[in-house]
């Protein structure tokens, strides 16, 4: 009889490379990178990674070289005439390899603990701000409780101070996470967590909702801007709108518009609507991006938005308002305007 041929299954080098290197591509130094730490919570998480990794590296090599050495040691050889002596357990053996790990995660549980209450932990002293994050399925919004400021999708930080965040959820479980800042706390309905972060550096960070929340969870992402505790107080001050600047005609007809079809939904500071199912659109034109970083803030990016929302951002709680070309024009016309 004969044997099958086996089919010829031959691994490609260059297409496994190519793979890898896309798959790790994703955990590269980029925009959203655990790997480049901006701040001391970042900078904690990443060193009790780097803690674990090296235990994980000691136990891997011991296992390792002891695995290696019995295949050497203990190799068939021609001149064996029988089988060798067979052991059945040994008790110094057990013992150490059930001590060994429970002391490894002891040591590993006390730092997680640690850290866990010391990230918990709100902040207290001198120039520490506080904000009330929102989690809404599919949007962030941000509270500078006692200013009066709310915003959307688009934090502001002062640099090299602490900044508490007390997480709350509008409806279903998000997370909290900006990771070169540090963070992944989830949003609980019906409950409040806390975390606190800090920026050693100004710049602009990359947040993401880290907790499947529905069709529109990858696309809930936001901003964080560190600035300069000078341009931070700043931006809360010019925050107080007390009216909004409707000038040309098309901002004035969209206006009109706006009163009509979005009050409901939408407040603007400076204006009496004062609708809360959706973002705060005061100084909208600021932001970087619109519908929690789908569309960048331009003409175009709006009016796509306005055109038909569930269309560009699955599940988006926006409806199709079945606005027409010129409405939708006065209406980005009046958004632009909101600075
Ligand atoms: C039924 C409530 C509702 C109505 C009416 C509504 N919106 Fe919205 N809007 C939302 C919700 C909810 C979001 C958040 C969508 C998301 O990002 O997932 C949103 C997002 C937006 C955004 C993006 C804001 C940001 O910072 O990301 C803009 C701009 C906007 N709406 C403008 C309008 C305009 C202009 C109108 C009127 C023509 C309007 N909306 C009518 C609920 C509404
Ligand atoms: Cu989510």
């Amino acid at each position: 009889m004969r044997w099958h041929r086996r089919p010829d299954f031959k691994v490609s080098l260059p297409l496994v490379v190519t793979l890898a290197a896309i798959l790790l591509g994703g955990c590269g130094l980029g925009k959203q990178s655990t790997l480049s730490p901006a701040g001391p919570v970042a900078q904690a998480q990443l060193s009790m990674l780097y803690e674990s990794l090296a235990i994980m590296t000691v136990i891997f090599l011991v296992v390792l070289g002891v695995f290696v050495y019995s295949l050497i040691r203990f190799r068939a050889r021609k001149t064996d005439q029988a089988l060798p002596k067979q052991v059945h357990g040994s008790t110094a053996l057990e013992i150490a390899w059930t001590i060994v790990p429970i002391i490894i995660i002891v040591v590993l549980s006390i730092t997680t603990v640690h850290y866990a209450f010391a990230l918990g932990t709100p902040q207290t002293g001198k120039g520490t701000v506080q904000v009330q994050v929102i989690g809404h399925q599919y949007w962030w919004e941000f509270r500078y409780p006692g200013t009066g400021v709310v915003t959307a999708n688009q934090l502001h930080i002062p640099v090299g101070e602490k900044v508490n965040f007390s997480l709350q959820s509008a409806d279903v479980i998000h997370s909290f996470w900006v990771p070169e800042l540090g963070g992944k706390t989830d949003l609980i309905p019906g409950r409040t967590n806390n975390l606190w972060l800090e920026a050693s550096r100004p710049g602009l960070y990359y947040g993401q909702c880290a907790q499947l929340c529905g069709a529109g969870h990858a696309y809930m992402k936001f901003t964080v801007l560190a600035q300069s505790p000078a341009d931070f107080q700043k931006w809360l001050r010019h925050m107080r709108h007390d009216t909004v600047s409707a000038t040309t005609p098309a901002e004035k007809a969209g206006l009109a518009l706006f009163k009509q079809n979005c009050a409901t939904c939408h407040t603007i500071q400076g204006t009496p609507f004062h609708g809360t199912v959706g973002p705060n659109l005061t100084a909208l034109a600021e932001r970087p991006t619109i519908a929690a970083g789908t569309l960048p803030n331009t003409a175009e990016g709006l009016a796509a938005w306005l055109r038909n929302p569930p269309a560009v951002k699955p599940g988006a709680r926006m409806p199709d308002l079945g606005l027409s070309q010129g409405q939708i024009q006065s209406l980005v016309a009046f958004l632009q305007a909101l600075k």
